[in-house]
């Protein structure tokens, strides 16, 4: 039984060095080829699903290398062969209250952390600065609210990209990302302009829906400069898969510049773009 524990623990084991190890080969902000684990955090809580994610694994690992454990022993020691006796006995209070027992403190051990996580989550802490997606049928609409200027963001197509240098990601460069300052807590306001759609960002650990008639608000500090990606995770429509979201962390003296400049771009500036003329000539 102690070798079988043994073997039990290297296997899960190593199965928590292979997920971390992969987590850390991922890409900064995208999926990579071959990425095996949760996409690289960038904030805290991230860091935390990603922790509650091993922890997980390395239960989940335990419990079916032990149910696999017994499954071989009953099938080798008891097949109809190695023994055509079998016994008649049929209760045993131990065991019974053993895997009644165990189960649920194994579920106890899960809820605390779980909960303690939750409300991390939905607990918001003070924030430095507000940003308002609005969902789209099929881009996003970023409203700074302190600072009175909103502006669209929607996806690159193949040409536009192949301009740019490096050329950004397939699917998730958009023309106007959202940009916000490192190290400050951002609240996030999400609403459905039509439809629902979700604003998703795992690298922040942030899924939240997008629902007409109701803001939804959740929160990310980004702990590293760099752009990160998303994409909405609500099928929303035919273009739900070219409607996607680009953070730009930046330093907070590059956000006070990008914010000066972004006001004049985009005060002015509130014709609709012509996905949206697009998009209200089909919804008449
Ligand atoms: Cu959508």
């Amino acid at each position: 039984m102690l070798a079988l524990l043994r073997v039990v623990a290297s296997a899960a084991l190593g199965l928590a060095v292979l997920t971390a190890g992969g987590a850390a080969r991922a890409g900064s902000g995208q999926p990579t080829s071959w990425q095996v684990g949760l996409q690289e955090s960038a904030a805290p809580v991230m860091d935390n699903l990603a922790a509650f994610h091993n922890f997980l694994l390395v239960i989940i690992t335990l419990i079916t290398a032990f149910v696999l454990a017994l499954l071989v022993i009953v099938i080798v020691k008891f097949n109809a062969r190695a023994n055509p006796m079998p016994t008649r006995t049929t209760h045993n209070t131990l065991l019974e209250v053993l895997w009644t027992v165990v189960p649920v403190a194994i579920l106890v051990v899960i809820a605390v952390p779980s909960f303690r996580l939750l409300f991390f989550q939905q607990d918001l802490p003070p924030a430095d600065l507000t940003v308002k997606a609005t969902g789209k049928q099929w881009y996003w609409t970023y409203s700074y609210p302190d600072s009175k200027f909103e502006f669209d963001s929607i996806m690159l197509q193949d040409k536009e990209r192949e301009k740019l240098q490096p050329v950004p990601p397939r699917l998730l460069a958009v023309d106007n990302a959202m940009v916000v300052p490192v190290n400050k807590v951002v609240r996030v306001q999400t609403i459905g302009a039509e439809v629902i759609h979700a604003f998703a960002v795992p690298s922040f650990g942030i899924k939240i829906d997008a629902i007409p008639g109701r803001l939804n608000e959740t929160w990310f500090k980004a702990t590293r400069e760099g752009i990160y990606y998303g994409q909405c995770s609500e099928l929303c429509g035919k273009d739900h898969a070219f409607m996607p979201i680009e953070v730009r962390v930046v330093s907070e003296q590059a956000f006070a510049a990008w914010l000066e400049e972004a006001k004049k771009k985009f005060a002015s500036d509130r014709t609709p773009g012509p996905a949206a003329i697009a998009a209200a000539g089909l919804a008449r």
